[in-house]
């Protein structure tokens, strides 16, 4: 049998532009997409599962093209009116994305799991390939800066990015569970690429990475890792990557990403912008054009990609 399932993990806006473009690439039945949900958080008494979200309106097309996040052709009635009652209104909630989390909020309070109510929503988009949470169990990613521990999105969104970030923690991370299905597909022998997609590595994927048993199971999936880097030019094309690297007191450039997943990649895809400072990681280089601004480019990375998980698999 020949190698056919792709597993890609994604987090952000970057890793649901190349999900689109390996979905548009592959076979739905081809293709799993772990998706990060320690940006996760409760607000307005709803559950709100950002990066779930931007997958899969990504993926079914009705994303919001300017900001990544959110749906296309939105209406900001709610908004605008729980603003004037003195709600909470830091958090953009469109009037038809708003209707995704109350009835997400609705089925979770029934005792569905996040991935039934993810699986369930995916159909009725008509989305094919698989979206899986990385657990049904709660992850919360939590900052640590100068005023103590906040919230992920009161970090990144109620405060834009500001503070400083000494530490962050993936709090239930050491009890969550990895999806079964995730575990499934890994255990198959069946894996012909783990993807890690290009975003930012600390909140999109090291979330997912961080469930005991993940890292384990995608080493020994026997399938090549490759990673497309998340920073062009050292800088991240959206979003406080390369901010959040250098108050880690890490290296901001596509190198120090490498050296974030270590161990664990066999390719890595990198922009012509930082070819020079890649030379000596472990990882097998691809120097591409990684700046995704075109449905053509999501699909060519994502060959592009394809193609370097291939090679290294094959034997030399
Ligand atoms: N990001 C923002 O910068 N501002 C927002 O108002 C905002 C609202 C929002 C609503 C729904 C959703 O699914 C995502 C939303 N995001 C917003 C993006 C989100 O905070 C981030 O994309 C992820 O959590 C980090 O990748």
């Amino acid at each position: 049998m020949s190698k056919r399932l792709v597993v890609a993990l994604s987090g952000g806006i970057g890793g649901a532009k190349l999900a689109l473009g390996l979905s548009r690439v592959l076979p739905a039945d081809e293709l799993l997409v772990v998706a990060n949900t320690g940006d996760d958080f409760e607000h307005l008494g709803l559950s709100i599962s950002p990066d779930i979200d931007t997958l899969i309106y990504t993926l079914a097309g009705i994303n919001n093209p300017v900001t990544g996040w959110g749906r296309r052709d939105e209406t900001w009635s709610f908004m605008e009116s729980i603003g004037a009652l003195g709600g909470e209104d830091w958090f953009r909630l469109g009037d038809r994305d708003l209707a995704l989390h109350v009835e997400r909020t609705r089925r979770l309070r029934l005792g569905q799991t996040l991935s039934e109510v993810t699986s369930d929503i995916c159909r009725r988009l008509g989305i094919a390939a698989r979206v899986v949470p990385m657990s049904d169990d709660r992850v919360r990613t939590r900052v640590r800066s100068e005023e103590g521990w906040i919230d992920f999105q009161d970090y990144f969104v109620r405060q834009q990015c500001r503070p400083v970030v000494h530490e962050l923690a993936f709090e239930g991370v050491t009890l969550a569970r990895p999806h079964a299905d995730i575990m499934a597909a890994l255990r198959s022998g069946d894996v012909r690429a783990v993807v890690l997609c290009p975003s930012n590595p600390f909140i999109s994927v090291e979330p997912i990475l961080a469930i005991p048993g993940m890292r384990e199971a995608i080493k020994s999936s026997g399938a090549p890792v490759v990673a497309v880097s998340p920073i062009i030019g050292g800088q991240a094309v959206k979003g406080p990557t390369a901010k959040m690297m250098r108050e880690l007191g890490l290296e901001a450039s596509a190198a120090g990403v490498a050296a974030r997943y270590s161990d664990l990649l066999d390719g890595y895809i990198v922009d012509h912008a930082d070819a020079d400072g890649i030379g000596n990681i472990s990882a097998r280089v691809t120097i591409t054009k990684t700046l995704m601004t075109s449905l053509q480019d999501r699909e060519t990375l994502a060959r592009v990609t394809l193609d370097a998980a291939d090679a290294l698999a094959s034997p030399r």
